[in-house]
């Protein structure tokens, strides 16, 4: 079907016109689109069954990755490219005058997630299915992804996403393998046998519909599955109002949760946990049961990965099916469920870590709940046991303490492997957040460096510098992509600096046409594009970013001798709906915007660009066009951090904060290619312990602090009345928690050797070639291998030829 273009041709026409009963001429973009998808849906379906059929049939363990999100974006382009097939069917439509780049683009994102947590789940589906590893996904299948942004007078407005309007092609039902959950009622126990028993009575259930979707590897056989839930109802509703039941059901499956922080539709949320997890759990212990006959071997055959705390109730959930179901002893079934778990931890936020209280809790899982209270004291007497009389770790450790049941103590308590996503982060869950857990069991935590799969964030976002590293050094780092290393014997070659500059500028008009056509704004093409695109929070400190550009704007209207490199400053941010403060920052982001890009003088050096509704497909247009890497949380808070990766590998460099991987970037490069500031993660934490810092005096002492602060509230923005009161305040009355005012001379000196070493364009061109070089480490397949050794300890499958 995709042998040659002529073939591709003949069957997609024949095709065309059987699905939609017109004349090709008649076709419209969607129809196109929609035949396409179908033919490589077709394409790789013996692919999918026999990589299913080995699965079945061999004893290989399997793995499972649990997740609440899945920012997976579009998928026709990036599945054309790992079949192989995308050169052909690009030639065959060019006959046909169809541009197949308008085609891909017409594709909705699959915006199952709200930022880094999503996307590494997407980036580690890719790699998995890539390494021909045995690797599953079980998510949501949310009607509405993360919303839609809209920028009205300067405002973020939210519109609900629709991804499934039209359809979705890659999705394929499976109404024969649903399963039901129960919510609510009660348990009844009775002794059988000398046995203690179990039933959950008067419950009302939900019915989970899997929809399952293909997972391509890379130009291999493999085809892994990412099995997404649906909420339905049950085939024997409960007996009250049944719209209102089927409303209720339909709910768990609607929305994604743009964030954990607020407390309307905790119900709901947890809803949705257990909902994932049940469902998960039954269909492995289902699937597993058709070739073994017990369950007792199950940890040597099966891993499940829990990504963050949301799918953490697999725990009980896997006690839940070996006590209950089973009929397995307590010591059994744990000795089980702990070797089948694993854990990532994505933050140190206390903010983000979940905790659920005993009153949603214990009545909506009752069962669930009994197997924590269970657990909680078992835990609790060991501790006791070896602490005797120190009921102040008791207290701190336990799994339910105050009224809440703490979903990272069950996660360590439950698991065998517990992971922080760069070695920063990790060594601040074992030193600090997490110490008390890592003094008794030193064994399970390790570290795993988050990275991201070059395959969608360089070979499609950017083929043109795939093809100059390509031309450079050869194909092998397609598959290979620590071997990226050897572009760095080139970097010196002129006629590389060169073709390089050129890429990079091409891609630059590139992104400057999306911005003039979506804006009206033209920005400087020779301009330094420096770029903050990330989900907007205190932390990651895009007020930094902003009160920077603030002073430039100011230098550049008081001093007519000082001058600047031309710089745009592009953001890109969604703020939770209901995140107060973070939505004051996209106003001011805009009003800033207006500022700077009106003033006849000031818009010739810089703009301003606030781009709307940042996703996966706008990311793939701006990290290629990118010079300057905006990474500037407040150093301890960003976990990893995975878009540092993704501009580092396209010839960015980054301006950051020693934080996250951005560490592990300036190990890999090198303190002359990266641009560093602001306070270590350790005088930070030191502050906190002490009460943090006088942001005050910082105002007092620095006059350009206390003029773009003041600025904030004082009619510099016209017809903002009191917009920028909280900001200010949060800057001088709350102490200035994110160490804004404490790195902003820091950062504007970091901003100044950046521009000095920009006009070097020789030397800087060199800097950007080398980290490309050094990206490979940051593929997410260097990350899945350590995964697959060192946690879930999987084995590839063969490979088809
Ligand atoms: C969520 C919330 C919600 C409540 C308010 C505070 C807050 C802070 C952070 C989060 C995110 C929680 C989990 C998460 O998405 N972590 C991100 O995971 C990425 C992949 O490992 C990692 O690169 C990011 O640094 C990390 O923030």
């Amino acid at each position: 079907m995709f042998s040659n273009k002529n073939e591709f041709k003949d069957s997609f026409l024949k095709r065309l016109e059987m699905s939609y009963g017109k004349k090709f001429a008649e076709s419209t973009k969607r129809d196109q689109y929609q035949t396409l998808g179908n033919m490589v849906r077709e394409h790789i379906s013996s692919n999918w069954i026999s990589t299913n059929e080995w699965n079945r049939a061999s004893n290989n363990k399997q793995v499972y990755y649990l997740s609440i999100e899945f920012l997976l974006g579009r998928l026709l382009g990036q599945n054309l490219l790992n079949l192989g097939i995308r050169e052909v069917v690009l030639e065959g439509f060019a006959d046909l005058g169809i541009d197949l780049e308008e085609i891909e683009e017409s594709e909705a994102d699959a915006g199952l997630g709200n930022g880094g947590l999503g996307r590494l789940a997407a980036c580690f589906l890719d790699s998995l299915a890539s390494l021909n590893l045995p690797g599953h996904g079980l998510g949501i299948r949310y009607k509405h992804g993360l919303f839609d942004q809209k920028i009205v007078d300067g405002y973020q407005v939210e519109l609900p996403e629709q991804w499934l309007r039209h359809g979705n092609v890659w999705e394929v039902r499976k109404p024969d393998q649903a399963i039901e959950i129960p919510f609510w009622g009660k348990i009844e126990h009775s002794h059988e046998d000398g046995k203690l028993e179990f039933r959950h009575v008067q419950s009302e259930n939900i019915m989970a519909v899997p929809y399952d979707m293909p997972v391509i590897g890379y130009e291999t056989s493999t085809v892994n599955t990412l099995r997404l839930w649906n909420a339905e109802p049950a085939p024997h509703p409960p007996h009250r109002d049944v719209l209102a039941y089927k409303r209720e059901t339909e709910a768990v499956s609607e929305f994604l949760y743009p964030d954990d922080t607020h407390d309307e539709g905790k119900i709901l949320r947890l809803k949705q946990q257990y909902f994932l997890v049940s469902a998960s759990l039954q269909s492995i212990v289902r699937s597993y049961l058709k070739k073994n006959d017990t369950l007792h071997e199950f940890h040597k055959h099966v891993a499940i990965h829990v990504n963050d705390t949301h799918p953490v109730l697999a725990i009980p959930e896997l006690m839940r099916i070996l006590l209950d179901e089973e009929h397995m002893e307590w010591e059994e079934a744990w000795n089980i469920t702990f070797n089948t778990i694993s854990y990532t931890n994505h933050t140190t936020l206390s903010e983000a870590l979940e905790k659920w209280p005993l009153h949603i809790f214990k009545p909506l899982l009752p069962r669930i709940y009994m197997i924590v209270e269970e657990l909680n004291e078992r835990f609790c007497k060991e501790l006791w046991n070896r602490f005797p009389g120190d009921w102040n770790r008791i207290e701190n450790m336990a799994i339910i303490a105050h009224g809440v049941v703490k979903m990272a103590h069950l996660a360590i308590v439950g698991s065998h492997s517990v992971n922080g996503v760069a070695k920063i982060h990790s060594d601040i869950l074992k030193n600090r957040e997490m110490k008390l857990f890592h003094q008794i069991y030193p064994q399970k935590f390790n570290n795993k460096t988050n990275g991201i799969t070059h395959r969608r964030w360089l070979l499609k976002a950017n083929p043109e510098l795939t093809n100059l590293i390509t031309e450079t050094i050869g194909t092998d780092w397609i598959t290979n992509p620590h071997l990226m290393i050897e572009l760095k014997r080139h970097i010196y070659n002129p006629l590389l600096k060169e073709e390089f500059a050129a890429v990079k500028r091409k891609r630059k008009e590139i992104l400057a046409d999306i911005i003039e056509k979506k804006t009206g704004i033209s920005v400087d093409k020779h301009s330094i594009f420096d770029v903050q695109v990330k989900r907007l929070h205190a932390y990651k400190r895009q007020l930094l970013n902003v009160l920077h550009i603030m002073y430039l704007y100011n230098r550049l209207k008081e001093d007519s001798n000082f001058t600047i490199y031309p710089r745009t400053f592009i953001f890109g941010a969604k703020a939770s709906p209901g995140y107060y403060y973070a939505k004051k920052i996209i106003k001011l982001i805009n009003s800033l915007a207006d500022k700077v890009n009106s003033d006849p003088k000031v818009s010739k050096m810089m703009k301003v660009i606030f781009m709307e509704n940042y996703r996966v497909s706008l990311a793939e247009h701006i990290f290629p066009a990118t010079d300057v890497s905006e990474q500037i949380s407040t150093a301890s808070k960003e976990a990893s951090g995975t878009g540092n990766m993704k501009f580092m590998m396209n010839g960015a460099l980054t301006m950051g904060t020693l934080d996250g991987a951005n560490i592990e970037i300036l190990e890999e490069v090198g303190k002359e290619n990266i641009f560093t500031f602001g306070l270590k993660a350790d005088e930070v934490l030191n502050y906190y312990e002490n009460g943090g810092y006088r942001s005050s005096e910082y105002y007092h002492h620095d006059l350009r602090i206390r003029q773009v602060v003041d600025q904030l509230t004082n009619g510099f923005f016209p017809d903002t009345e009191d917009e920028f009161e909280a900001i200010k305040d949060s800057l001088l009355y709350e102490n200035d928690q994110y160490f804004v005012l404490r790195d902003f001379a820091s950062y504007v000196d970091a901003q100044e050797q950046l521009e000095k070493a920009y006009k070097n364009q020789d030397k800087w061109l060199e800097k950007a070639l080398l980290n490309i070089a050094h990206s490979g480490y940051f593929s997410s397949d260097r990350t899945i291998h350590e995964y697959a050794d060192g946690i879930w300890d999987i084995q590839p499958i063969p490979v088809i030829h």
